[in-house]
């Protein structure tokens, strides 16, 4: 697996997981969603400043799950896209029942603010 692919484990439970893509950055940012091995997924490309959302979906819980997302950004409109830098970072929230939210943050360039793309998983 390439290092800018980050295979995201949700167990089985109640609810959905669901899924956002925002992003802060000039150069096109591209986040591909695969579940499950599936080789089809969601593909999801921005640019745009102010946690711009440039994708979103849920899916069942019914199911232990596996999605597989990858972190790409363009510094040519688009024609060739580039791995990103990936942080992951979980946490679990004090509710009851907890919720686990994991963040992967990417920085595409040198300011190094890791907010380029940001896709929360919250399950
Ligand atoms: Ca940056």
């Amino acid at each position: 697996m390439a290092g800018n692919t980050v295979e995201i484990k949700v167990p089985a439970g109640r609810g959905q997981v669901r899924i956002e893509a925002l992003v802060n950055a000039q150069w096109l940012q591209r986040v591909t969603i695969k579940p499950d091995g599936n080789p089809y997924g969601y593909e999801w490309t921005g640019a745009g400043e102010g946690d711009a959302l440039i994708g979103a979906t849920a899916m069942d819980r019914s199911q232990d799950r596996v999605i597989a997302a990858t972190l790409e950004h363009s510094e040519d409109g688009g024609r060739t896209f580039k791995p990103s830098t990936l942080k992951v970072d979980t946490v679990q929230t004090p509710t009851r029942p907890a919720r686990t939210i994991t963040t992967i943050s990417t920085e595409d360039g040198r300011d190094t603010d890791f907010n380029d793309s940001i896709v929360q998983f919250v399950y």
